[in-house]
């Protein structure tokens, strides 16, 4: 028999991935999409079955984290074995301007997928996975941050993660819930959401070598951060669910790089090389050939309250699951920049807000 697994955020970079490789194991993945006034399924159309075949093995059903009688319903008719709870307002800088919805996806959302378990009787039989974040950490107490590193949440995004973290170690031991939480620092991939820090620096290389954009505008290029790729990624929280005891694992690769570098690596990638000139919020990136200001500082980006610094002690996972990160920051970067590239000769350039 097949086992079923349920992905919510499937229409995610994680989402997509995850499919992917749970398709590839023999799985029969059912993934909840949200209702777009346009398409939003441009990451797994490449895998997407029209329901008229036959033997489909990738179902999707209109779904939303904030309505428990859907996820009930859901839930009930695929029965799954494993339940992958990705689906999030997951822009960090997004939730301080959304932040009761914030919580009512990030952080409710997780319980009504918890309750839909038990009240379908399913606990013995579903395992779930959260979703859980680096940013957790928030303002650091510690380097590396290990499991067992205090929290100190920083945004609303990150209070939202942070309940969602604990009702989950709550259901595994108040109900004997096989729950894990994957405590993952940031991953990225050619399929990253555009407005995230690497993939709008990719893109803006990749646009500005082919002349379509003239200047990136970005915030905090001080932050520092643990980046992964996120293929490697998912492969982790399907191991995690496939331990017999449940249990949270930090995925990271122990690494952190500064946002100014990864742009200094990016625009090297497309052929530039950036001259920076001033500090702070006069800061900005010169092309050293053209002298052409091509990188400027826009407080717009700031954050009320920031993570300065993540990087992840990831040993538990290499010991416990075999887990291991395998692409450096800078091939990733390289990766999505020529991705970027080949995106770019077609696209047109959307304007961030
Ligand atoms: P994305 O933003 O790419 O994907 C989020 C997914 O959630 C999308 O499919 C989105 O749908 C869906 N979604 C958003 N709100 C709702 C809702 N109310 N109901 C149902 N679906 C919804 O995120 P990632 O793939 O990068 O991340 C996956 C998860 O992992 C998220 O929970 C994120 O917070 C968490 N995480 C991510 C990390 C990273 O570095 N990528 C690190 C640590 C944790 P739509 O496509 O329609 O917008
Ligand atoms: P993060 O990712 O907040 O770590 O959350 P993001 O790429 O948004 O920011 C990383 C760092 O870059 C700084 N920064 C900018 N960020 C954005 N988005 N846009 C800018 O112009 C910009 N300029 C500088 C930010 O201030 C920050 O310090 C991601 C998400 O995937 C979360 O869902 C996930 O939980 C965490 O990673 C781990």
């Amino acid at each position: 028999m097949a086992k079923v697994a349920l992905i919510t955020g499937v229409t995610g970079q994680d989402g997509a991935y995850l499919s992917e490789l749970l398709l590839s194991k023999g799985y029969i993945v059912h993934g909840i999409k949200r209702r777009s006034s346009s398409f939003n399924t441009g990451r797994i159309e490449h895998i997407y079955q029209d329901p008229h075949e036959i033997d489909q093995r990738f179902i999707l059903h209109y779904g939303d984290l904030t309505d428990s009688t859907n996820l009930i319903r859901v839930v009930q008719e695929c029965q799954p074995d494993e339940i992958y709870n990705l689906a999030a307002q997951s822009h960090v800088g997004v939730s301080f301007e959304t932040p009761e919805y914030t919580a009512n996806a990030d952080a409710v959302g997780a319980l009504r997928l918890l309750e839909a378990i038990r009240i379908l009787k399913l606990e013995s039989k579903t395992r779930f996975y959260q979703a859980s974040t680096s940013e957790l950490y928030g303002l650091v107490q510690e380097v590396p941050q290990t499991e067992r590193t205090p929290f100190y949440p920083r945004s609303p995004y990150a209070a939202a993660k942070l309940y969602a973290y604990w009702i989950v170690v709550n259901y595994r031991e108040a109900y004997g819930m096989h729950c894990s939480n994957g405590i993952l620092f940031n991953h990225e991939s050619p399929l990253r959401g555009e407005t995230f820090v690497t993939r709008k620096i990719t893109r803006a290389a990749a646009a500005i070598r082919l002349g379509k954009q003239q200047k990136l505008y970005l915030g905090n290029l001080d932050a520092k951060r643990d980046w992964g790729h996120a293929q490697e990624y998912v492969r982790g929280m399907w191991q995690m669910l496939q331990q017999d005891i449940p249990d949270d694992y930090v995925l990271a690769t122990g690494e952190a790089t500064e946002v100014r570098k990864f742009v200094e690596w990016a625009f090297e990638d497309v052929g530039m090389r950036l001259d920076w000139r001033g500090h702070g919020v006069d800061e900005k990136g010169f092309d050293a050939v053209t002298g052409k200001c091509i990188v400027e500082v826009d407080p717009r980006y700031f954050r009320p309250t920031e993570v300065d610094l993540l990087i992840g002690d990831p040993r538990k996972a290499h010991e416990k699951l075999g887990w291991r990160h395998e692409t450096s920051v800078r091939a990733l970067c390289r990766e999505m920049v020529n991705e970027d590239l080949k995106v770019m000769q077609t696209a047109t350039i959307m304007k961030e807000a």
